[in-house]
């Protein structure tokens, strides 16, 4: 029997060619959700993974599978449904499953033969048997699983076009911020993979350099972090010679130990939410380690700095608490702050967040011509009404925030001053020049956008319905 895993793209962020240029290998992230799926999959179903972020494939040309399981985040929900027609044309059943299904869930059942909502551990190996029986159901909900049952990932089966392996260590977060997903999909309890089933699946790692998709490498708690601490001390001792870039809340700054066993395991990079450069947008967001009294993020980010990993440092633009000159007053925190590279998204509401029940309840979206519309849900386009913002406005703040960082006078400053700190000079002048060049395509994506947005077609109001 022949599976075929499927990592939609969405054409507006995501049709990479990798082999145009060498610097795309470092823009293509691997699908390890499918790569997990397939580690799920018994040994008598042959498994291909299709990640078409790596460039389109030829689907007339592969050999006919018995079963189509498509992975995708809202932003590829769109592209989803035109492969799952395609399939199901051919006569082929078709599963969808990861965050789009279990969030929008009548809208995936419409155009799919099966809908997995949740984690998949519980229940693959049953709609498995069901397809060769015949009998595939309608709905079969994972829930969480039980995180010491979660295999290794087939990370053999992707093709060589990555510059980056991908792992995950924990499950979960407990701070629920109102735009984020990940409370609502894998709970508010943090679970964590026992530490040799982690290490051996590191080892297996072909690729130098590595993602940790964990949400929050750290965790909340002392015991999160002692566990931390135990795993990172683990990798140190394997001998595995993997360099890494992780997720974390700024307490990882806190603890001199952590940093430093994390830095021996092979850790080189952190992106950290500051979301907001307010105390009143860190509550508005309800992120909750940024506002505790008296922390010092300038010092924080150099406490990580001085380990030599690097901090990318990610900011909301469009909180309710922002307006004009909240692009421009981002990036002046943002280097007072001392980041390597700043990522400024625009505050989306995503299914299944608090927020998006907010800013649904307010009639607050203004791209809602849904599932077309969810292409431009990639946190890079101002899809929602804005309270101090109008759609220009917002926009002119993200183009003012991306100069002003991202000038060649501050690219410079920042790659002089982290070479006399000999901290990393090189991968955040990459990563400076990476973003520069993302933001110019975003300004072209911009244009087309809000011509977009003005075409007659959208004077109508329109509130599709989702189905949650
Ligand atoms: C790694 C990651 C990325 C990588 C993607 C790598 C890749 N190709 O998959 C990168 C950095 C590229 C990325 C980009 C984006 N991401 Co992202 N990302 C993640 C992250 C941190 C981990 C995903 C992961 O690998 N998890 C590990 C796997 C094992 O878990 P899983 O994907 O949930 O899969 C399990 C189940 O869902 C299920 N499942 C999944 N697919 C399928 C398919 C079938 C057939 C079945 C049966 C089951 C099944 O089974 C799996 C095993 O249990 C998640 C957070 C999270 N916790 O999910 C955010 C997350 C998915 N990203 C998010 C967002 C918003 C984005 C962006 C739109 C914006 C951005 N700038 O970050 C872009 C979109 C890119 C695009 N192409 O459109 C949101 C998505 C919310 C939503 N409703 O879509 C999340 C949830 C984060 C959040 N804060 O809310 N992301
Ligand atoms: S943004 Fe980060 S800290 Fe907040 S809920 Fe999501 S994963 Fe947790």
């Amino acid at each position: 029997m022949r599976l075929c895993l499927i990592n939609p793209s969405n054409p507006l962020v995501s049709m990479v060619r990798v082999g145009g240029s060498r610097w795309n290998r470092y823009r293509v992230w691997k699908p390890l959700s499918l790569m997990v799926l397939a580690g799920l999959t018994p040994p008598e179903w042959e498994v291909s993974i299709v990640d078409e972020n790596l460039g389109m494939p030829n689907y007339l040309a592969m050999p006919r599978p018995d079963l189509v399981g498509i992975t995708a985040f809202t932003s590829q929900a769109n592209r989803a449904y035109e492969l799952a027609a395609y399939f199901r044309g051919l006569g082929v059943p078709v599963v969808m499953g990861g965050i789009h299904a279990t969030m929008c869930l009548d809208e995936v059942s419409a155009r799919v033969d099966a809908v997995v909502t949740g984690e998949a551990e519980g229940v693959w190996a049953k709609v498995l048997d069901d397809v060769r029986a015949g009998r595939l159901q309608r709905r079969y909900d994972g829930g969480l699983a039980e995180i010491g049952a979660v295999l290794p990932a087939r990370h053999d089966l992707t093709g060589r076009g990555y510059a980056f392996g991908a792992i995950q260590t924990t499950r979960g977060c407990p701070l629920n911020c109102s735009f984020c997903s990940v409370t609502a999909f894998n709970g508010a309890k943090y679970r964590q993979r026992p530490i040799p089933d982690v290490v051996r699946e590191f080892a297996s790692i072909r690729e130098k350099y590595v993602l940790v998709v964990d949400d929050n490498l750290i965790g909340t708690s002392p015991e999160h972090l002692a566990r931390a601490k135990e795993l990172f001390r683990a990798l140190a001792q394997s001998g595995a010679r993997h360099s890494w870039v992780a997720q974390a809340t700024i307490n990882f700054a806190d603890d001199e130990e952590l940093l430093e066993l994390a830095a021996r395991a092979g850790c080189r990079g952190v992106f950290i939410g500051f979301e907001s450069s307010s105390v009143e947008g860190l509550r508005e967001v309800g992120k909750k380690f940024n506002f505790i009294r008296g922390r010092d993020f300038r010092a924080s980010v150099r406490r990580i700095q001085r380990h030599n990993i690097m901090v990318v440092g990610s900011f909301i633009i469009g909180l309710d608490v922002d307006g004009p000159g909240a692009g421009r007053r981002i990036a002046e925190v943002a280097s007072h702050y001392g980041v390597d590279n700043l990522n400024a998204l625009f505050l989306t509401p995503l299914p299944g967040t608090r927020l998006w029940d907010q800013m649904w309840a307010e009639d607050r979206l203004s791209l809602d011509r849904f599932p077309q519309d969810w292409n431009y849900y990639t946190l890079t386009f101002p899809v929602a009404r804005y309270k101090h913002l109008s759609t220009d406005g917002i926009i002119r703040e993200m183009v003012a925030c991306n100069r002003h960082f991202y000038s060649w006078p501050r690219i410079l400053r920042r790659a002089w001053s982290s070479l006399w700190r000999r901290h990393a000079p090189l991968i955040g002048l990459v990563g400076s020049l990476s973003y520069r060049s993302n933001f110019r395509r975003d300004c072209r994506a911009y244009a087309d956008f809000q011509r977009r947005l003005d075409s007659p077609s959208r004077a109508a109001p329109s509130r599709a319905a989702i189905g949650q």
